[in-house]
């Protein structure tokens, strides 16, 4: 009896751990898979949708003009979400995963639609979090954790906002500028057209369009005009929300 009751224990162990094992595995790559949305779920590429603009198209003003707003939104976002499906409409294995992880994995995509997936599919992406780290009730200081970070790393927020301006007037042509989350630090970068730092794996807290469709009915050739003014509507608490998840993830 006590040695069948001992087999039985060999076989109980013998199915439980590699189960347990199956289940550490699963864990372990939960917890080790970044949180990298930008809108607080991954966009779904299965199809790739128009977020809808979270306020009117002159609710920027007078930052930002309501025809700018009208054509960057349902114009310029609207293709790039168009060519997104185009780019995946042959591969519905493709068109499963979210955005950001064909953003991280542009290598893994089929040559003959990396280019296409990486323009449309960062222009989709960077859209998405742009209409909502902007806002009519925008403006002001960031608080809290995030505040005390800029602070501690660029000296003071007027600081912080001349270097992201200054990143943004010589980013030369198209692209955006960005603050991340670089391991532990903060920092400013710049990306050309619509190259996202999701692709380094870097986790964007915010980003400003810095193409001429973004602000050339109002400002002109007067890019710094636009970046000064831009900050009169930044969203902080969704600014807040992204740190967060930057250092959760
Ligand atoms: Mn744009």
């Amino acid at each position: 009896m006590r040695k069948l009751l001992q087999q039985l224990g060999f076989v109980v162990v013998g199915i439980t751990l590699p189960f347990l094992l199956v289940i550490y595995q699963a864990n372990a790559q939960t917890q080790t898979t970044p949180v990298l949305a930008p809108t607080g779920s991954a966009l779904s590429a299965n199809p790739a949708q128009l977020p809808p603009l979270p306020y009117a198209y002159n609710a920027l003003e007078p930052y930002i003009d309501a025809q700018t707003m009208q054509l960057h939104h349902d114009k310029h976002h609207a293709t790039y979400v168009n060519n997104v499906n185009d780019a995946l409409k042959d591969y519905p294995d493709l068109r499963t995963q979210s955005m950001e992880s064909l953003l991280q994995n542009l290598d893994k995509l089929p040559e003959k639609i990396r280019t296409k997936f990486r323009n449309n599919g960062g222009g989709h992406l960077n859209h998405s979090m742009y209409w909502q780290i902007m806002s009519p009730q925008g403006g002001g200081a960031p608080t809290g954790q995030l505040a005390q970070e800029i602070t501690k790393t660029f000296g003071s927020f007027d600081r912080f906002k001349q270097q992201f301006n200054q990143a943004g007037a010589d980013r030369f042509g198209s692209g955006w500028v960005w603050l991340v989350r670089r391991g532990e630090k903060l920092e400013i970068l710049s990306t050309p057209n619509q190259d996202t730092p999701l692709m380094e794996g870097i986790y964007p807290i915010m980003g400003n369009d810095v193409w001429e469709h973004a602000y050339y009915l109002k400002y002109q050739n007067r890019r710094s005009e636009y970046l000064s003014n831009w900050w009169n509507v930044v969203n902080w608490s969704e600014i807040a929300r992204r740190y967060d998840q930057a250092k959760a993830s």
